[in-house]
């Protein structure tokens, strides 16, 4: 009851609740649910259109609201609405949406509404690679430290999911997609991890997907950015803390010391701890680790408790996991892998030489895989293509390593085993969108490891 009085107020307050006037959400998944449910919660109407006539939220949409109408995109009734409220999925570049804003309709989207419905203070993450298991980590340090912290966003829970009137402390991972409409998030920290390039099909270059990144600045009081390999962002702030793999010069400063055998993480002069002592300890894992305690100083966390709570982060499933040893084989599925970077880095922290085989395919999102072929030279004995890119992923990759286009992942696993030796590591990391075939990333990793062991034991 204390959360519907408060957002109700809230609501009231900024003169949302106006009875001649509708929002239309656009998008009934995950996003356009929780954004529903929170405006019924409020006495706001609103309507839902989505280009599939039985998208996957109407059945919980329609026991909350009976008579709910579902509209097409193409309905006329988007032109009447006060405000589009867009799901993260949903492209900008469609024909109705331009047609909304020339008509002076604003088009925003549900974290950019929690962003001015929120009273404690938001940590956004954002980031090509690592966004989950920097999310993931900052929101245990955190929760570790405070009662009241809430994770949401990108990560799975739609950010509205967990506006409530006790909480502390948000964090929440937030994707391009997301910040296309977020511009004006007011943000107590704002994270960059790191930019390569992704979703192409969505943006017309990879300038334009780092623009829609930086917004994630626009509003921020401190920013947490790698030292290097980004590129400069107009951030409204000094307070910027950096992160990287050489020595920290000064306070606003996180980096590694000692020597490249047994780095140690440090913040300005202050050793933090050994990565040797760290259970995640490859190149990304401690990137990820110096990200972490720079998000979370910024947030006003206690360091000598962030520290002993690193040593406990196993990371999350689907993302390089190990799933076993066979014949002196290591598997690992990393699932999650849904663009080049992020297999490049995987692929990477697993090379001791040539001794990785490689699972590559789904939907490449418009990638250029010739990138892949300078990492995969050095450290691929073998490639495996699958899925609806597969045949062209080869074909860009043929000549680079021994590749062999397979029709399934029953398949797939088997060629796998079959072409591992003593020492090598099969890595399923696909670098490509998971859809063509899958629900999500984490059914292709569950199938994956479901079929690792079936035929392995
Ligand atoms: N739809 C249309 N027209 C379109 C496209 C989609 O009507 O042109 C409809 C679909 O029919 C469907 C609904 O929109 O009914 C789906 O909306 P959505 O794609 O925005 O998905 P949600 O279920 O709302 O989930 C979204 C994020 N999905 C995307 O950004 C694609 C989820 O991130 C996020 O966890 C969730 O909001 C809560 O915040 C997923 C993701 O893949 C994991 N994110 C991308 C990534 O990480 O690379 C950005
Ligand atoms: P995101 O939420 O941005 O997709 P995840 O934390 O889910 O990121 O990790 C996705 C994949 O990205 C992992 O499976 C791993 O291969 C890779 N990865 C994780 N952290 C990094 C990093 N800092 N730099 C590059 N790749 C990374």
């Amino acid at each position: 009851m204390r959360l519907l009085t408060t957002t109700l107020a809230a609501a009231s307050e900024k003169g949302n609740v106006d009875k001649g006037k509708f929002k239309m959400i656009v998008g009934l998944g995950e996003t356009g649910y929780s954004v529903a449910k929170y405006l019924h919660s409020t006495g706001v109407d609103f309507e839902v259109a989505d280009s599939d006539a039985a998208p996957s939220c109407l059945p919980e949409l329609q026991a909350l609201v009976p008579d709910i109408e579902l509209h097409t995109l193409e309905s006329s009734l988007l032109m009447s609405a006060e405000e589009i409220i867009l799901s993260p999925g949903v492209p900008q570049s469609i024909p109705v949406l331009r047609e909304a804003r020339a008509k002076g309709i604003k088009v925003t989207g549900d974290i950019a509404m929690f962003g001015d419905l929120a009273e404690a203070p938001i940590v956004a993450i954002t980031g090509s690679n690592g966004k989950s298991t920097v999310t993931s980590l900052v929101g245990m340090l955190a929760s570790s430290q405070l009662n009241g912290v809430k994770v949401a966003g990108n990560i799975g829970t739609p950010c509205l999911d967990v506006l409530e009137a006790g909480a502390l402390l948000y964090i929440l991972e937030v994707s391009s997609f997301q910040l296309e409409v977020a511009m004006e998030l007011p943000l107590k920290v704002a994270a960059l991890l790191n930019l390569s390039s992704d979703h192409m099909d969505r943006y017309l270059n990879v300038e334009d997907y780092y623009g829609v990144k930086g917004n994630i600045f626009n509003r921020c009081e401190c920013a947490v950015v790698p030292r290097r390999g980004i590129v400069s962002f107009n951030i409204p702030t000094d307070a910027v803390f950096t992160f990287g793999r050489d020595a920290p010069a000064n306070d606003m400063q996180f980096g590694l010391v000692g020597t490249k055998e047994d780095p140690v993480l440090s913040h300005g002069s202050r050793e933090l701890i050994r990565a040797a002592d760290l259970p995640l300890k490859s190149k990304h894992d401690i990137q990820n680790a110096l990200a972490a305690l720079a998000i979370g100083y910024a947030s006003d966390l206690e360091m000598g408790a962030m520290i002993e709570d690193l040593q406990k982060f196993r990371g999350l499933a689907h993302r390089c996991e190990w799933v076993g040893d066979f014949a002196g084989v290591s598997f690992i599925n990393d699932s999650k892998a849904t663009n080049i970077g992020a297999s490049i880095s995987a692929i990477e922290g697993f090379s001791k030489g040539k001794n990785i085989v490689l699972i590559l395919g789904g939907e490449g999102k418009g990638a250029d895989f010739e990138l892949m072929i300078p990492t995969i030279k050095n450290c691929v004995k073998k490639v495996l293509v699958f899925g609806r890119d597969g045949k062209a992923i080869r074909a860009v990759l043929h000549g680079a390593a021994s590749v062999e286009l397979v029709d399934n992942l029953d398949e797939i696993v088997d060629v796998a085993i079959s072409s591992a030796g003593c020492g090598d590591t099969v890595l399923f990391s696909p670098a490509c969108a998971s859809f063509d075939m899958f629900e999500s990333y984490s059914a292709r990793g569950n199938e994956f490891k479901r079929l690792l062991m079936e035929k392995l034991s």
